[in-house]
């Protein structure tokens, strides 16, 4: 009775709960705790920061937080059946990817007027990028076509915010603190961002396995998004904070 009782209690949940080693659900257990924090930090700051800058602050917070929802879910799928496709992060992309461009623009606005043109480049760029990309993954283009949109996209993101309009508005009418911010998330948008053709490489192109390259690619990009998604924000939140204490000053 108490052995049928035990196994009973034991063999449902049994392949449905984070086994200690593993790795790959333990990293996402890790980074979904970790955007919840970060989303509650965010949003308290906001009550610090003065009002221009509330606004950038909210949406670090929001992208942390689409982002610690989509985590849940991901983790869960990974832990009922061991995989998670790569499709189901362009959901949380389609979203969080454009609310990280909104930042550029929300830092510029916050010190001077910038043209809405800037704004609408970095999302056609965004857009180009992650449509391209999913195209190719998901099958209804080559993944080589699918891979050049998804570059040429990006491509001209990093020329907007380097060469561009969005660079020149920071270069020549930015105070050092907004200036500085600027160029680290620039720099998180070149290296950071780098990581995912890469993985979109290294799994479609260089001639690996998927199912071989997909847990390290799990947990490449969980750490990824720890530096484009939780450091990005807090990029933010140094420069809202050092701005509102400097006027205060
Ligand atoms: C929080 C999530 C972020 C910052 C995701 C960023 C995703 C990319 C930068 C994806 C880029 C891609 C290319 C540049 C080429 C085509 C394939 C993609 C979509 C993986």
């Amino acid at each position: 009775m108490l052995l049928s009782l035990s196994t009973f209690f034991s063999a449902a949940p049994e392949a449905a709960t984070l086994a200690p080693d593993d790795f790959v659900g333990i990293s996402f257990w890790v980074i979904s705790m970790a955007l919840i924090a970060a989303t509650a930090f965010f949003f308290l700051e906001t009550q610090r920061v003065e009002g221009k800058w509330k606004t950038s602050l909210t949406v670090s917070g929001l992208v942390t937080l689409v982002a610690a929802t989509h985590y849940f879910y991901m983790r869960d799928v990974w832990i009922e059946t061991g995989s998670t496709p790569t499709v189901y992060r362009y959901i949380d992309w389609l979203i969080t990817v454009p609310l990280l461009m909104v930042e550029f623009y929300l830092i510029l606005a916050a010190i001077t007027k910038v043209p809405a043109g800037v704004f609408w480049r970095l999302m056609i760029g965004t857009l180009v990028m992650l449509i391209g990309g999913y195209l190719g993954e998901a099958g209804y283009m080559g993944v080589w076509p699918g891979f050049l949109i998804g570059m040429a996209g990006w491509a001209y993101i990093l020329y907007e915010i380097f060469a561009g309009e969005a660079g020149k508005i920071s270069a020549d009418s930015a105070p050092p603190a907004v200036q500085s911010a600027f160029k680290l998330m620039r720099n998180i948008v070149t290296v950071g961002w780098a990581i995912y053709p890469v993985g979109y490489f290294v799994g479609y192109l260089a001639g690996s396995e998927p199912a071989e390259s997909a847990n390290m690619l799990n947990v490449v990009y969980n750490l990824a998004d720890v530096v484009n998604k939780i450091a990005f924000g807090v990029i933010v939140w140094t420069v809202a904070t050092s701005q509102t204490d400097s006027k205060a000053a």
